[in-house]
């Protein structure tokens, strides 16, 4: 089929984070890793799309482009450079610039974590003690309080299972740590972190009278599958995978039970700690080694990831047994350069969501601009919307024009599918 209609009241919009857009000196981790000179291309966070200067002319290319949900973050290192110092312009900054999403149609839902922390914070020893889960609630209480009635809808923290991952188990991402139980430790603080927040938001709101928040956390999940199904090895690879990076700290985090290697480090009771699901997908991977790999033949990105639609659902499977909610697909999207073949991923993976039947209210694309993409720095796109970082210019590129186009006729018509999907192929995986 090659038209499709999103289902009713389903909206799109995109998703970001603060320092991978806002660009400026600000003294986070990322700062720090990109200064120790671990950024592959050797670009920095302090550049990037200069968003904090720039917002309300990417704002107003979101509102020109239909949009009228959006996924922001703030930053935490601006907003408190220092312990227990708040910086009021910062906050007042983010104020501004909801009211003005909102004034524009534009609905926020805010992430307060999004793998950034202060250097103070870092230096303490971040989300390894338990005890510094405080911190973060104090941080948390500023900025709900700051935005009041203005944010009803909240992330606590961006992708738990990926921070606590990249940075403790692999070592790839600050504070560039080894260690698999010291991985497991910090997603059971962040567990903690996450439930805290979410009672925390919820009592803020309704102290001041403001009913109808929605808090969640964003689970990154991939499709794990042996990449010999004949292999016990590789089955039990893929199990084992499955459960340490996302089946466990998803069922600790959604429903407060918990199931090694995930502890109860909070005295948390058994409930239910969001009020929607929030699903980042990107990919399915396959198990041979505890390092994932990818299928040969199989259609990939620049990254070489596998483009694997399907995997939305299977994922929001998984999720939906946990718990049955609202579902809001907090990011999706892909590393294409050349802007080749992003109009058909796009297709490919609404159509799957549109007629998986299951309640999708939000898609969120990852991303709206070209931005500063963690260790791949500026060397991997993942916009709608060009950004030549010389000048600071930005250009809806054709998959822009096409996610444009699907808001406002409310889904793909045959001759969209025509125009940009069909001319488009994805690249093939030969390794
Ligand atoms: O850029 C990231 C984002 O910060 C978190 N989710 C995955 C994206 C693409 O890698």
């Amino acid at each position: 089929m090659s038209s499709f209609s999103l289902r009713d009241g389903m909206e799109l919009g995109s998703a970001s984070a603060a320092a991978q857009i806002e660009g400026g000196e600000v003294e986070h981790n990322w700062m720090d890793w990109q200064r120790r000179g671990h950024i592959k291309d050797g670009s920095s966070p302090a550049r990037a799309n200069d968003h904090y200067n720039r917002w309300q002319e990417d704002d107003q290319l979101m509102a020109d482009m239909g949009m009228r949900i959006a996924r922001i973050g703030v930053e935490w290192a601006r907003i408190e450079p220092q312990e227990g110092k708040f910086d009021q312009s910062a906050v007042n900054h983010y104020v501004a610039e909801v009211r003005w999403l909102k004034k524009h149609k534009i609905k926020p839902l805010v992430t307060l974590h999004h793998f950034t922390n202060p250097m103070w914070f870092e230096e303490m020893g971040a989300f390894e003690k338990r005890g510094n889960v405080q911190y973060f609630m104090r941080f948390v209480t500023k900025m709900v309080q700051a935005f009041g009635k203005d944010v009803t809808e909240y992330i606590t923290i961006n992708e738990p299972n990926v921070y606590a991952m990249l940075g403790y188990y692999f070592g790839w991402w600050p504070p560039g740590k080894k260690r698999f139980r010291k991985a497991m430790h910090v997603m059971s603080v962040l567990t903690v972190a996450h439930v805290q927040a979410y009672q925390l938001i919820h009592a803020l709101q309704k102290g001041i009278g403001i009913a109808g928040t929605h808090v969640s956390y964003a689970m990154n999940m991939q499709v794990f599958e042996p990449e010999n199904p004949h292999k016990f090895k590789h089955r039990l690879l893929a199990y084992v995978a499955e459960r340490f990076f996302q089946a466990s700290i998803a069922k600790a985090m959604t429903l407060g039970v918990f199931r090694w290697p995930i502890r109860n480090l909070g005295k948390i009771k058994n409930g239910l700690y969001c009020d929607f699901i929030a699903l980042n997908y990107y990919s399915r991977v396959t198990m041979a080694s505890m390092q994932s790999g990818t299928r040969k033949g199989v259609p990939v990105n620049d990254l070489g990831w596998e483009i694997y639609p399907q995997g939305i659902v299977e994922c929001l499977r998984f999720l939906m047994q946990l718990h049955p909610l609202p579902i809001y697909i907090t990011e999706n999207g892909t590393c294409d350069n050349g802007d080749a073949f992003r109009c058909r991923f796009l297709f490919d993976h609404l159509q799957t969501l549109c007629k998986s039947g299951l309640p999708v209210k939000r898609y969120y694309h990852w991303c709206f601009i070209d931005n500063f993409e963690w260790l791949e720095g500026e060397s991997a796109r993942f916009g709608l919307v060009h950004v030549d970082y010389k000048t600071q210019k930005r250009t809806v590129k054709r998959s822009g024009e096409f996610y444009s186009q699907i808001i406002k006729q409310n889904g793909v018509t045959e001759e969209m599918y025509r125009e940009y999907v069909e001319p488009q192929q994805y690249k093939i995986n030969a390794k």
